[in-house]
């Protein structure tokens, strides 16, 4: 419901429907009324409810929960599948609450086989049966959602002395007109090729590589994407687990609160900032980026044109181009700020994130609230762009992306084992 992510989704209508299975693609934002009315007109054999958000797992359980309610778990059996669940969760966790068969599918091979075998059993086919469930070998331990310190202060070590730098601006700017060629030398192929195309190592020489030239020179003479950037530069200091964005008074203009380790370094990203009792005042970065609205209408032209490879791969193509457009842009902060001096040379040690500082976009496990999303689209009005946050706090066109840039030459990745 609401997750942009739907890629995988549709991938699995198009293998089912390839083997001749009768899918009812019924797109995102679906309430489980709309899901269980479409299913009873056309006779759904199987449920299937994909979902890449942890907040989808949430929705899944309150739908399963919904079927039993409803009397209608022994009617229809459910797949799950997507990133945000485990097989556990699935054939354990929601298995115990679901009154009807609920499985997990890692992906739409997998999916295939489940639905074959569901099938089979229900036309009585001889020894049609389902796969054993996956049970956890140990139960999991209770994830103890503590994130405020019992006693004390627990600030991590991050060093409070290094040095601030000027920005060269504040408040936000708008840039459009990006041109394709300017990012397009920070597309990470490997997650193109192997992530996003599905290719061998054989295959990228091959195969790979001459269709992404084939569809980059496309892409530029089309002029398919519409690259647009929103950032800013803002005053803040830290509070604890909070980051305080401040108005050009000083006075409070918003607040984000991220969770903090429970153990090891106990690190926080609150942390990479000038802590308030400083007396200093430190400042964060915001930016929104899209590579625009067309490439999205293009996409589902060639979905609903079942040109299935074209539409995998140029999908595939314009999400990395916006994580592209996303890093091109980050290193345009870096160099703004001056932090840019120790940035290595080549494109692998970018991706490896070898610089200073570092890009968090929200939902990632050091700010897993997405709901923080709205915070940041409140500072930086990407409707400016043309992008907008959903009430799912999912922006649109899909191909955006947020992130708070962090100028610490400590800030890096990390898990704070919080999951929202
Ligand atoms: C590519 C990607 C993007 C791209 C493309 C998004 C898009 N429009 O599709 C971009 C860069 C734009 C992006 C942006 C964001 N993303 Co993103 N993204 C991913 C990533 C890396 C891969 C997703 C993907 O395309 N997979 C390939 C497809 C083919 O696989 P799939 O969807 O898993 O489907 C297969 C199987 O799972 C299975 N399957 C799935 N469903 C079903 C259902 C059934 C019935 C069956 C049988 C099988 C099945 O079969 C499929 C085919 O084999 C995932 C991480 C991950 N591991 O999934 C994060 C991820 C989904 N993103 C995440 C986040 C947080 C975001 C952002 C919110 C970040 C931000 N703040 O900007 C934004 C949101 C975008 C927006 N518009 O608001 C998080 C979500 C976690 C959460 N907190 O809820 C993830 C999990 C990353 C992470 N590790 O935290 N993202």
């Amino acid at each position: 419901r609401g997750d942009v992510h739907d890629i995988g989704k549709n991938l699995v209508d198009i293998i089912l429907s390839n083997n001749g299975y009768n899918v009812v693609n019924l797109g995102i934002k679906q309430p489980v009324s709309a899901i269980l009315e479409a299913a009873d007109e056309h006779k759904a054999d199987v449920i299937g409810m994909s979902g890449l958000l942890v907040k989808s797992t949430v929705i899944m359980k309150e739908n399963l929960e919904e079927l039993n309610q409803r009397g209608l778990a022994a009617d229809y059996p459910v797949i799950l599948g997507g990133a945000a669940l485990t097989r556990a969760y699935v054939e354990q966790d929601l298995h115990e609450i679901y009154q009807g068969e609920v499985r997990y599918a890692r992906d739409a091979f997998e999916g295939l086989r489940l639905m074959d075998a569901l099938i089979g059993i229900k036309r009585g086919v001889p020894g049609a049966t389902l796969p054993e469930l996956k049970q956890r070998r140990v139960r999991a331990a209770t994830v103890e959602i503590e994130e405020r310190p019992q006693e004390g202060s627990v600030r991590s070590d991050v060093a409070v002395d290094n040095p601030v730098p000027t920005p060269p601006f504040r408040g936000t700017r708008v840039v459009k007109g990006i041109q394709l060629k300017e990012y397009a030398s920070w597309l990470d192929e490997t997650a193109l090729f192997r992530g996003q195309w599905g290719l061998t190592k054989e295959l990228i020489e091959t195969e790979g590589r001459p269709r992404l030239r084939a569809l980059l020179d496309r892409l530029r003479t089309d002029n398919v994407l519409e690259a647009g950037v929103v950032h800013g530069y803002f005053p803040c200091v830290s509070k604890g687990d909070d980051l305080i964005i401040l108005d050009e008074d000083g006075n409070e203009r918003t607040r984000f609160t991220f969770p903090r380790q429970r153990h090891g370094r106990r690190l926080c990203l609150a942390d990479f900032f000038r802590p308030e009792e400083s007396g200093e005042t430190d400042v964060v970065g915001l930016q929104v980026v899209t590579v625009g609205s067309r490439i999205g209408e293009e996409t589902a032209r060639l979905f609903e044109a079942n040109a299935y490879r074209e539409y995998l791969e140029l999908h595939g193509l314009s999400v990395q181009l916006a994580e592209a457009l996303a890093e091109y842009w980050h290193a345009r902060v870096r160099s703004e700020l001056g932090i840019h001096r120790g940035d290595p040379d080549g494109l692998d040690g970018m991706l490896r994130t070898e610089y200073q500082g570092c890009r968090y976009s929200l939902g990632y496990p050091a700010c897993p609230d997405l709901e923080d999303r709205a915070k940041i689209a409140d500072l930086l009005q990407p409707e400016r762009i043309g992008v907008r946050l959903s009430e799912e706090f999912q922006l649109h066109p899909e191909q955006s992306t947020d992130a708070i840039v962090v100028h610490h030459p400590e800030a890096g990745y990390f898990n704070t084992g919080v999951r929202r």
